[in-house]
């Protein structure tokens, strides 16, 4: 046994895995449920370091030195259930078990329970940065135990990606952890490109500009507040142009996003803890709305917005945009930041939200300028409620505000969906407003169902016979 860990799954994010970890100087066993993938690896990457061809999950694990790690791979759900079930009578007691996929957290969970029931360590490894973040340096997530992070954690540091000599990498907390704070991230993800979507809209239809043009724009915002991971691809996407046709590539690809589930799973987890994840919401339907191309041709004749509509001064609209994309951008972060505090909290994990920016600054694909502030921000001595007041974001969310409300009101009256930007901003003018219609809701919630509600100038549960002239209120 000389292998210090073992990869099961070489697909594209298991096989970069492998070769990031032999770089390092890793022994790393390999196996893949077909054959073929572990032998293309060997023979275009084994040169690249030190590996050990296992043929059979018995070989990968007689392959590994104690306590054993093993990586698994593969796609998420059923298969990671059925390949945990082939490892287990393998391995022996403080082994671990590490799933880098996209798993459920609950899932995660689950899988925790029954593995230290049998004495083994689970570690489910949220990992970000797609293939090139797997070979250069992801972002990772891991949730488990101390006891399995200390014996993995130090390879896990060692492999992902490095900003300013800090690991993007850090133990999240216990059992799901992990892959909960890589599915909010991921939820992050959708929000902020759909906003970016909006505002490259906004700049095409509104400014009349082609998708070469608007990729000058967003090179140019790359240097500045918005630089990103995201903004820079962005300006890189609308650049190419299809080789077949000529034409810009983004108007050859069909205009029907499609999702894998974690945008879906972050929205279902923040209406159970009841966590208004606005932004991450309209980003989901979005995408979903955008396939439904039966419905969308349908609609497609009816009147639409102002026809004598007109950006006089493009410059300002420009900057408008920004500062819209930027103000809301600052909005969705809030909000899934919030998300894990509500996660955290309800799980008992204990959940750092500085070190979530931190490790977010590299690797990934929502890794972005703007994180260090945020680090900055849960830091500070006192937690702030929502980043949004967070000094340095309320200035920010407060000088966008104008440009903010001239480019909801421009769009809604050119007829160009900003679902993104609005819920975004009306989320903020809801958090400011010192009366909120909510009060009205729990009114009528009292009238046809008897529910009851608070007062603002008594203590209790309080009953009204509605209608009834002059019946008192009634205490419930
Ligand atoms: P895939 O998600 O496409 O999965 C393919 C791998 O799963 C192959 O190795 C395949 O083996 C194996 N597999 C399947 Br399918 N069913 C299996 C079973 N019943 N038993 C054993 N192995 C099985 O690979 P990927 O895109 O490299 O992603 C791997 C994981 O990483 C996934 O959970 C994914 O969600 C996650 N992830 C992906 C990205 C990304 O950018 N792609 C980023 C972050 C996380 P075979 O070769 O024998 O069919």
């Amino acid at each position: 046994a000389s292998a210090q860990i073992g990869v099961t799954g070489l697909a594209v994010m298991g096989a970069n895995l492998a070769r990031n970890l032999a770089h390092h100087g890793y022994t790393v066993a390999v196996h893949n449920r077909s054959i073929e993938k572990t032998d293309k690896l060997l023979d275009e990457h084994g040169d690249e370091g030190s590996f050990v061809r296992a043929e059979t999950m018995e070989e990968l694990v007689a392959a590994l030195e104690k306590p054993r790690r093993v990586l698994i791979m593969v796609k998420a759900g059923e298969p990671t259930d059925a390949v945990i079930d082939s490892l287990v009578p393998l391995m022996e007691s403080g082994d671990v078990i590490i799933d880098g996929g996209n798993a459920r957290f609950t899932d995660t969970i689950r899988r925790e329970a029954d593995l230290k029931e049998k004495g083994l360590n689970f570690v489910g490894a949220g990992v970000s940065g797609g293939e090139e973040g797997a070979l250069n340096g992801p972002s990772i997530m891991p949730g488990g135990s101390t006891e399995a992070y200390e014996s993995l954690g130090p390879m896990l540091e060692k492999i992902s990606a490095q900003v300013d000599g800090t690991p993007c990498c850090v133990h999240i907390g216990p059992d799901g952890a992990g892959h909960f704070v890589k599915m909010v991230h991921n939820g992050i993800e959708y929000a902020d490109m759909q906003l970016i979507g909006e505002a490259y809209h906004l700049l095409r239809t509104g400014l009349g500009k082609s998708p070469a043009e608007v990729a000058e724009v967003f090179t140019s915002w790359n240097t500045g507040e918005l630089e990103s991971y995201l903004v820079e691809i962005t300006a890189q996407v609308l650049a190419q142009v299809d080789h077949t046709t000529g034409e810009p590539m983004v108007d050859v690809i069909k205009d029907a996003a499609e999702q894998k589930g974690t945008g879906r799973w972050t929205v279902q987890s923040a209406l159970d803890l009841g966590v208004p994840v606005s932004g991450i919401a309209e980003a989901v339907f979005a995408r979903a709305l955008s396939g439904h191309t039966e419905q969308r041709a349908a609609v497609q004749g009816m009147s639409g917005g102002s026809t004598s509509w007109s950006v006089e001064d493009a410059e300002r609209f420009t900057e408008d945009v920004r500062q819209a994309l930027y103000a809301s951008k600052v909005v969705a972060y809030a909000q899934g930041f919030d998300q894990i505090a509500a996660g955290s909290a309800e799980h008992d994990w204990d959940v750092d939200l500085g070190d979530m920016a931190m490790i977010w600054r590299g690797g990934c694909i929502i890794r972005a300028t703007f994180l260090d502030r945020i680090k900055e921000a849960y830091d500070a001595d006192e937690r702030p409620v929502s980043l949004i007041v967070a000094p340095f974001f309320a200035e920010v969310v407060e000088q966008a505000q104008d440009s903010w409300r001239r480019v909801v009101v421009t769009a809604t009256q050119a007829g160009i969906p900003i679902p993104g930007f609005a819920s975004a901003l009306s989320y903020y003018d809801a958090l400011r407003a010192e009366r909120l219609p909510a009060a009205l809701t729990q009114g009528l919630r009292d009238f046809f169902g008897a529910h009851t509600y608070e007062r603002v100038d008594a203590e209790g549960d309080f009953h009204t016979l509605w209608g009834e002239d002059g019946r008192p209120e009634v205490q419930a």
